[in-house]
């Protein structure tokens, strides 16, 4: 008998590209046919066969309190019952915008958006508007979502022109972004020795959590800050994966790097579409309808979306959540892997807060070519061996993996011992 997995995949390949409304679902990294899911109830979700898995994804990182957690439920259902949008003002709006400027210190002003990619797109157009230069720099594994002048990867040479990582992406665009090697101080130095008059801004993901999980050395931090302040350039800090998933502060709180701007996501919607970006005042007062940089949305700070975040935030303020989030990662990485040299494999692991790296490798990867030497057919190998055993983690070794407060020891264990079987018969 056919999966229900497999009928859902066919069917849906033919009405939806790729049978998917987003890549990295479609499971091509990792190979076989995508899950399908219909349920989602704390730490578990449940495939189109019924199968439950102990869930690594949470959603690429919203479901910090667990699927389905009941108070954020009742306070979506509750704002539904109120009316699903307006397209106007709303007190919730206003109380997010106070909570996440509470919050991140660096928020002195904040604008709501539908995604991460709305975020980072507008950050870019208002650094440029602010600062009136044209220049980019990202760097090489880091992801921003999927606008025009993002979708870049490096030109031959580090200070070369950016070419395109999508069809569809004219050169004149990507022309414009300088994509460096991640935790480069001194390769960060030289650009901005040699066209730091040009640059508006350098967009970062604090921790890199779109090549697996990379974290950053203290002098690439501290050089990102140095050099936007002497050049006069905008540091944008992505932190639409990191931001309320490594600390209540995100990266900037726990590295006590500020930014210019910072873009959220993901656990700020609570799973729902609500993203955000902002940062200083004079900056932030470059927007319409205060100033020339322009950017709308008709579901921007939509009523129901921001219960759902609304809610999230308030429970991850609880005493000693990060605490627990944190600690419950360690357990996960550090027994798999106990697990690995235990069995001899090359294998290791770790966690930042409540995101963690799972690397075969006999050493913890710091760039972008490190991940790329990692042993990439080992972990779709584990993947599928994992899935068998009732656990999702992320569909490509070039993700990184969640845990949530509704993760129990009883799962780490759990999780655990499925691996170390895997692992005496490798
Ligand atoms: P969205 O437009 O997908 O909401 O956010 C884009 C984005 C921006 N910045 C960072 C640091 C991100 O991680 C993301 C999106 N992350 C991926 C997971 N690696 C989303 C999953 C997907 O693309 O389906």
């Amino acid at each position: 008998m056919t999966s229900r997995n497999q009928d859902l995949f066919d069917q849906s390949q033919r009405v939806i590209p790729g049978g998917v409304n987003s890549p990295v679902r479609a499971f091509k990294s990792v190979g076989g046919t995508p899950l399908f899911f219909k349920r989602g109830q704390g730490a578990y979700v449940w495939d189109a066969d019924d199968k439950r898995y102990i869930d690594y994804v949470g959603s690429w990182g919203p479901m910090i309190v667990g699927h389905c957690h009941p108070e954020v439920v009742k306070a979506v259902q509750d704002a539904a019952a109120q009316g699903l949008g307006f397209g106007a003002p709303t007190a919730a709006e206003l109380e997010m915008a106070e909570l996440l400027c509470k919050l991140l210190p660096s928020l002195e002003m904040v604008r709501l958006v539908s995604s991460g990619t709305e975020a980072t797109m507008t950050a870019i157009r208002l650094a440029r508007g602010f600062t009136g230069r044209s220049r980019i720099i990202k760097f090489e594994g880091c992801y921003h979502g999927h606008s025009d002048g993002l979708l870049v990867k490096a030109g031959s040479g580090a200070l070369t022109f950016g070419q395109p990582s999508s069809s569809g992406v004219p050169a004149e665009i990507a022309a414009l972004t300088t994509v460096l090697d991640y935790n480069d101080a001194a390769g960060l130095e030289r650009a901005f020795a040699e066209i730091g008059k040009e640059i508006a801004a350098v967009i970062v993901e604090p921790v890199a959590g779109n090549m697996n999980l990379v974290t950053p050395k203290r002098e690439f931090l501290e050089a990102l800050r140095t050099l936007c302040t002497k050049h006069g350039a905008v540091l944008i800090l992505d932190e639409v994966m990191t931001g309320f998933r490594v600390s209540l502060q995100g990266a900037q709180g726990y590295y006590g790097i500020k930014p210019d701007l910072v873009t959220l996501g993901k656990v700020m919607g609570g799973g729902l579409p609500a993203a955000a970006f902002g940062g200083r005042r004079d900056i932030m007062q470059c927007l319409a309808p205060l100033g020339a940089v322009y950017q709308a949305g008709t579901l921007s700070g939509n009523p129901v979306a921001v219960a759902a975040g609304l809610t999230t935030l308030k429970l991850v303020q609880a005493p000693g959540f990060y605490e627990r989030l944190s600690q419950r990662a360690q357990q996960l990485t550090e027994g798999l892997s106990a697990s690995a040299r235990k069995h001899g494999i090359p294998f290791c692991a770790q966690s930042v807060g409540g995101m963690f790296g799972l690397y075969f490798s006999a050493t913890l990867p710091t760039s972008y070519a490190e991940v790329m030497s990692c042993d990439k057919e080992a972990f779709n190998r584990f993947f599928h061996a994992m899935l068998d055993a009732g656990v999702y983690l992320a569909p490509s070794a070039f993700e990184a993996g969640f845990v949530s407060a509704a993760h129990t020891d009883a799962d780490i264990a759990a999780t655990i011992a499925a691996t170390d079987k895997i692992f005496s018969a490798w």
